[in-house]
């Protein structure tokens, strides 16, 4: 798949007509995907329509703090990509507008529910399963096992071994605390979360973070979203996923536009522009493969293949709400963090 031929794509998407023109405004965005598929996406969408993005890439957790910062004087139009759940907090706590694209009816209807849930204040732009990464070279050194299962996880052979990120900081570690606390119970999932603790080596701030340490061989194990694996085979890193035999989570990457946005033309049509199949083809040429909102997006054959992963039934409504997320961030970081291992 050649970028230009997508350049090409996303700008017979666009009306022709306006391309370049020289009064097209500008649009300050929040990329919360990682950098490559965000520095394609400014690149043709300034292309193609005239309008200058100005691009501030940030993980899921940080962007939202940066959102209730700067509420009273918002910079921000439109925040792109990240966990679903955070997004979900900003349309509660009255940070993003209501927006009801004529697309809604063309994307899967885990991204339309995502729309109706927030009132029409987030879309979901992509999903993604949770599992884990691992290092087959390293673990072969080390003689361990490939994890198979959240309970393969608490093995003391594991010690030192694990990666994950904090989830005051990263969506991808807030999915996996929402995720245990579904699949076994609060209290059984925070007596895991204690057990695992005793195995992690470091919290990282970003939740790409851990999967690039299996991948140059700093860390035998991460928990990470699985779609994030192929794009660091592809480098050349001895990097595999797995997904946890008991069953797991998965994210809604989501859109929203900001309340108080300056540039808010330009953000609607962004907006439109990254639902359309066209764009959303940036993210497998970017080599990060999630599953596309819209159905009509060519599916790369390294997107994990969802039908074969045992899922939970993720309650994003209940995990998104803002006192439940900031509830249970704060009982980890009592609970789990301040434990010596
Ligand atoms: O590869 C991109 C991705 O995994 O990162 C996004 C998100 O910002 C995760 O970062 P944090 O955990 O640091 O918040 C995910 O939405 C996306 O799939």
């Amino acid at each position: 798949m050649k970028t230009p031929h997508l350049v090409a794509l996303a700008a017979a998407a666009l009306c022709a007509g306006t391309a370049h023109a020289q009064d097209a405004g500008q649009l300050n965005v929040i990329c919360s995907v990682q950098a490559e598929w965000c520095n394609m996406i400014q690149t043709v969408f300034a292309k193609t329509t005239g309008i200058k993005v100005n691009m501030s890439l940030k993980g899921s957790g940080e962007a939202l703090a940066q959102l209730v910062a700067e509420k009273a004087n918002p910079k921000t139009d439109v925040w792109f990509g990240g966990t679903g759940d955070p997004h979900l907090q900003a349309a509660e706590m009255g940070l993003s507008i209501e927006h009801k694209s004529p697309t809604l009816p063309q994307l899967f209807p885990w991204a339309q529910a995502q729309a109706a849930q927030s009132g029409y204040k987030t879309v979901g732009i992509y999903s993604g399963p949770l599992g884990f990464g691992y290092n087959p070279e390293l673990l072969a050194k080390k003689k361990l096992a490939v994890p198979k299962s959240w309970a393969d996880l608490l093995k003391p052979e594991y010690k030192g071994e694990i990666q994950v990120a904090n989830p005051a900081s990263s969506g991808t570690a807030y999915t996996m605390v929402a995720t245990l606390v579904q699949l076994m119970g609060e209290d059984k999932a925070f007596e895991y979360m204690k057990g695992l603790h005793k195995n992690v080596s470091q919290y990282t701030r970003s939740g790409t973070g851990p999967i690039k340490a299996v991948a140059r061989g700093e860390t035998a194990v991460s928990i990470s979203f699985v779609h994030d694996g192929p794009g660091e085979k592809m480098q050349g890193f001895p990097v595999e996923t797995i997904t946890p035999s008991e069953g797991t989570g998965a994210e809604i990457g989501s859109m929203s536009i900001i309340k108080g946005a300056r540039n808010l033309e330009q953000a609607k049509k962004f907006y439109e522009w990254a639902l359309t199949p066209q764009a959303q083809q940036f993210g497998a040429a970017a080599k990060q493969f999630q599953l596309p909102s819209n159905k009509a997006t060519p599916i790369d054959p390294r997107v994990p293949d969802f039908k074969s992963i045992k899922f939970i039934n993720y309650d994003y409504a209940k995990y998104g709400a803002s006192a439940e997320r900031k509830r249970l961030i704060a009982k980890w970081e009592k609970d789990v963090n301040s434990l010596p291992r």
